[in-house]
């Protein structure tokens, strides 16, 4: 595919143009595009895990885990690397490709590192794909973890640069895009997204989209989470998102960025059948499966399976080859002729 398909100067004022489109034409044009670049019937699932939970000092207002909030989470010890490998193996037996590993931290402590470090590699010997998330990285750290093999580090943007004020203090913007280069810059692959139904407008979520889609290189991955509202935190009580505006949203994504996975991530929980498979065919290719995210319940994998079964969809790994160039499919004539992706070269089944 050629390069000038791949956009980075995606503004404001269009991304929330494309956020306003009729329903169905934004629909149209996201599983248009989704058909070009993936099986349209497979959904990537990864499996999270705190290794770290509890007492962090940042104040990210939608946070169970920050020692600021009293939700009733308890502080943990980091886990022994046995039992990190341990839960591991449980996943990879459930059928999860990828297994993310997140940590209640500012950043990781040189102290941390090592336990860190052995947990990647015992995790990457069971033949699973590695992530973790554990708050901000230097350059040397993300260096290390790359050495050490992990695949994907996760650090989400959150919300518009504008809007970010609102939610977190004690961290900047600016340092969260320090440290997606950081990641970029040691070789790993970027798995950065944000939250919805926080109290951002339309034109922060627009904001959102274009900081992610003008990065460098368009994130691998994409989480799109719904705010879990957590009792003791300072948006407990946040007004619900409209279902449909996140289903616009995950479609504005998969526009943008075309090759990226985009999760499904947090707040499945609370979505009907229906809405998941909105966002399915809104071109979220991802999802965490297993019945917890970090301190949060996470639909049951029986749950999910059941889901997947009555929508055709399969869990094996994707076609990202585009067989044709996007432009055409960027404009508001797009032809019909992109739909069907062909299945024949997919052996995936569930
Ligand atoms: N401490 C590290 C950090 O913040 O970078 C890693 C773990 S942190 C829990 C990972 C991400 O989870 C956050 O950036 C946020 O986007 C998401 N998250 C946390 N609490 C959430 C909630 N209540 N609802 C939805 N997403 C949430
Ligand atoms: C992401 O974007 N969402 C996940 C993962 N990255 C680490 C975390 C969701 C956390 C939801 C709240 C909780 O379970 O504590
Ligand atoms: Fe800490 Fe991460 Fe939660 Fe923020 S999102 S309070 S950094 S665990």
């Amino acid at each position: 595919m050629n390069a000038e398909t791949i956009r980075h100067d995606w503004t404001v004022e269009e991304t929330e143009q494309l956020l306003k489109l009729p329903f169905n034409d934004l629909l149209f044009r996201a599983q248009s595009i989704h058909r070009q670049f993936f099986d349209p019937n497979a959904v990537q699932v990864s499996t999270l895990l705190s290794i770290k939970t509890g007492a962090c000092p940042e104040d990210c207002a939608y946070c169970p885990q920050s020692s600021r909030y009293s939700t009733g989470v308890q502080r943990e010890r980091m886990m022994e690397v046995e039992a990190v490998i341990e839960k591991a193996k449980a996943a990879k037996a459930a059928g999860s490709d990828r297994f993310c590993m997140g940590a209640a931290w500012r950043s990781p402590h040189e102290r941390d590192m090592p336990y860190v470090l052995a947990m990647v590699k015992g995790v990457k010997a069971l033949g699973l794909e590695t992530c973790m998330t554990l708050g901000m990285l230097d350059e040397g750290k993300a260096s290390d973890l790359a050495e050490a093999g992990l695949d994907y580090y996760n650090h989400n943007l959150d919300t518009s640069p504008e809007f970010y004020g609102d939610i977190i203090t004690t961290r900047t913007y600016a340092d969260r895009l320090d440290t997606l280069s950081n990641v970029r810059n040691a070789g790993m692959k970027v798995c950065s997204g944000g939250i919805l139904g926080m109290g951002e407008s339309h034109r922060d979520r627009a904001g959102l989209l274009v900081q992610l889609a003008n990065l460098p290189a368009h994130p691998d991955s994409v989480p799109i989470n719904q705010l879990v509202k957590v009792s003791g935190t300072p948006l407990e009580n946040e007004a619900d998102l409209d279902p449909l505006d996140f289903i616009r949203t995950i479609a504005a994504a998969r526009i943008m960025m075309p090759k990226s996975h985009v999760r499904l991530s947090a707040g499945r929980e609370e979505m009907s059948e229906e809405m998941q498979a909105m966002c399915f065919f809104a071109g979220a290719n991802s999802i965490f499966y297993g019945e917890c995210l970090l301190t949060t319940p996470n639909p049951a994998a029986n749950k999910d399976q059941a889901l997947f079964a009555k929508l055709g969809i399969n869990t094996q790994h994707q076609v990202t080859e585009a067989p044709q160039e996007l432009d055409d499919l960027l404009t508001p004539e797009a032809p019909n002729n992109a739909l069907f992706y062909d299945a024949s070269q997919s052996s995936a089944v569930q």
